[in-house]
């Protein structure tokens, strides 16, 4: 065992023996997170064919991976949810008990990593040590993962530290479940394409991941520990674990406010997080773009940490003119999956800047020319780059006492109906609003690409227990916090006109309404009401330099009352999947809007 001497814990040195015993590697490794080690893994995965080195002056100490094509996103119907009673994973979930689950996994486990290494990775989703973050260990075959999560999350030696002898953490256990015969040679990307199971055991905290290397299914700190377990934690102990990103925002006065933004996968959370503001004086901070862990402080408020350490962002759209941040931060040490190749050796995927080349490598690994009438990046690709390389990153991002919430966005992809913004009355319709977000689905995960869901405060495939459950935890949250609660608005980039066309600029202007927002948290800018709730007036928004029509404002704002009332009756439908779970309070905000519905008829 390569590091042995790096702990002491008794229980967690018996689990590793433990694991050892099942999946029976050729060799252990426990992480110490040093930049070497970082090193040497990337160039285990290029000597091993995983990886290749892009060229220095383009992308320096930067890799580029290809999946295979079979393994490219999220497996939400190979996502378990296993607990002691069906009710308590609820109607969203996949359930499945969990001794049955142990014994479809332990045969599936016992030798699946043969011919391999087994890397043990101690890691910390938070800053080391702070009050909000929380330990996991993972276990994982994939030299892959040991590289994405030194990026992902903060690992090694300082975590063992802070876990001392007898700390608590969460065991996750990893394998891409490709054992290798005696002197066969391992797949570039080694996965188990037809059987792959990301289960969940929030009674007993632990998380076992087969068969995908891709991702949430494998970086298990992300969706599985910060969002899946982390949830029933925080239902248990009283606090959120949300996928939200976190930005802080700087009035040209000089008045910072923090804001949190709720919206399904690939729906627009890394572009907004780090966004550079179109309007004069603003300024646009990262906390983080993709969860959120929000504690009660003694002051009353919601204080948020970003778990996370890096950024696993999608690729496809990403460009100097929509997220140039997120192009500053991945210009160097970051890990590309499933971009394309360009003849220099740099990165190419649909919509980056510049000409389309007339040649390059594509995803699978193919000559690609544009004729072909073939994306060369997989839509789902993604870059991992380190947060710290942010030009915006707020200086106070890893704070270990978090940052105190002013307002929180909820907001999907919606072609129609939605308008650009609204405003909740109050926390209780707050909720609401979050229990009924529904957007179109993306590529972040495998199927059914532009399909209307249901998809509750983004976490439909994030939460570990009953969804109607979820819902009542965050009207609890809002008893407990009264008036110091954020305060809830809903948003949409995506409604287009009757050519397809988007009717809201989106990206750095965005700013106009994160304005509108904190101008409303302050109460100094108008709404009005509506059956659905208050929504700007085109003088309360600043549209100051954009060529917006009133017949565009009136598009991109109207609630049309009998198209929503329709929307009432799919949300009334969805509700009644959880029967009694479902919190008296939801049902009566349901009743009230349609009864404004059918006042406004
Ligand atoms: P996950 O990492 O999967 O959780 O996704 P995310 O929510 O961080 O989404 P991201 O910011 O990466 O955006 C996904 C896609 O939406 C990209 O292709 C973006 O270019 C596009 N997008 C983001 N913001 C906007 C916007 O304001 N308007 C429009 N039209 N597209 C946007
Ligand atoms: C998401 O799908 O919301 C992501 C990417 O952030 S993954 O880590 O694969 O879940
Ligand atoms: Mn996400």
């Amino acid at each position: 065992m390569t590091n042995a001497t790096l702990t002491n814990h008794k229980k967690l040195l018996a689990w590793i023996d433990e694991i050892k015993e099942l999946t029976t590697p050729d060799d252990i490794y426990i992480a110490d997170g040093s930049k070497e080690e970082y090193q040497n893994m990337l160039n285990l995965m290029v000597e091993g064919g995983t990886a290749q080195w892009l060229a220095e002056d383009k992308k320096p100490n930067s890799v580029l991976i290809f999946s295979d094509p079979a393994d490219v996103a999220r497996v939400e119907d190979r996502t378990f949810i296993c607990c002691e009673k069906e009710e308590n994973a609820g109607p969203t979930n996949n359930w499945k008990d969990p001794k049955e689950m142990k014994d479809i996994l332990m045969p599936l486990f016992k030798g699946c990593m043969k011919g391999r290494t087994m890397y043990v990775i101690p890691f910390s989703m938070g800053p080391v040590g702070s009050p909000i973050a929380h330990i996991g260990v993972e276990i994982t075959d994939s030299p892959y993962v040991v590289a994405n999560m030194h990026l992902m999350t903060r690992v090694g030696k300082p975590v063992l530290d802070v876990l001392g002898e007898d700390g608590e953490y969460v065991p996750c256990v990893h394998t891409v479940g490709a054992p290798l015969a005696e002197g066969e040679k391992s797949a570039a990307w080694p996965c188990n394409a037809e059987n792959k199971y990301i289960t969940h055991f929030p009674e007993t905290n632990e998380i076992w991941s087969f068969g995908s290397g891709y991702g949430g299914n494998a970086l298990l700190g992300k969706k599985c520990f910060a969002l899946r377990i982390a949830s029933t934690m925080a239902k248990r102990e009283g606090w959120m674990a949300e996928h939200m990103l976190i930005l802080k925002l700087t009035s040209p006065e000089g008045v910072e406010k923090y804001v949190a933004a709720a919206f399904p996968s690939a729906c627009g959370k890394t572009n907004l997080a780090m966004m550079n503001p179109t309007i004069p004086g603003w300024k646009v901070e990262c906390v983080g773009d993709d969860i959120a862990w929000m504690k009660f402080k003694e002051d009353g408020r919601l204080y948020a940490i970003n778990p996370e350490a890096g950024f696993f962002g999608v690729a496809p759209g990403t460009n100097y003119h929509s997220n140039p941040n997120a192009m500053e931060s991945l210009k160097a040490n970051s890990i590309f999956t499933n971009v394309a190749l360009t003849d220099d050796g740099d990165v190419w995927w649909e919509d980056i800047d510049g000409d389309v080349p007339a040649h390059l490598i594509d995803w699978n690994g193919n000559d690609w020319t544009p004729d072909g009438g073939k994306k060369a990046a997989h839509p789902n690709a993604r870059f991992t780059a380190p947060a710290a390389q942010c030009p915006v990153i707020a200086p106070n991002w890893a704070d270990p006492e978090g940052v105190p919430i002013d307002a929180i966005l909820f907001g999907g992809r919606r072609a129609t109906t939605q308008p650009l913004a609204l405003e909740a009355s109050n926390w209780e319709h707050g909720t609401f609003l979050g229990a009924a977000m529904a957007s179109e689905k993306t590529a972040a995960a495998a199927g059914g690409l532009g399909e209307l869901r249901f998809d509750p405060m983004a976490m439909l495939p994030f939460i570990g227990y009953n969804m109607a459950d979820y819902w009542g935890h965050w009207l609890e949250m809002g008893d407990k916090g009264g008036d110091n609660m954020p305060k809830v608005f809903y948003v949409n980039w995506f409604r287009k006109d009757e050519e397809g066309k988007w009717l809201w600029p989106g990206f750095g202007e965005n700013s106009r309404v994160l304005k509108w927002v904190v101008e409303r948290c302050d109460g100094k800018a108008d709404a009005v009401d509506s059956p659905i709730g208050k929504l700007p007036t085109k003088e309360a928004m600043d549209l100051a330099g954009l060529d917006m029509s009133d017949k565009d404002w009136d598009s991109l704002m109207k609630v049309d009352a009998s198209e929503w009332l329709d929307v009432a009756g799919k949300i009334e439908e969805y509700f009644a999947k959880f029967g009694d779970k479902l919190p008296a309070r939801l049902t009566k905000q349901l009743e009230a809007l349609k009864a404004r519905l059918e006042a406004a008829k």
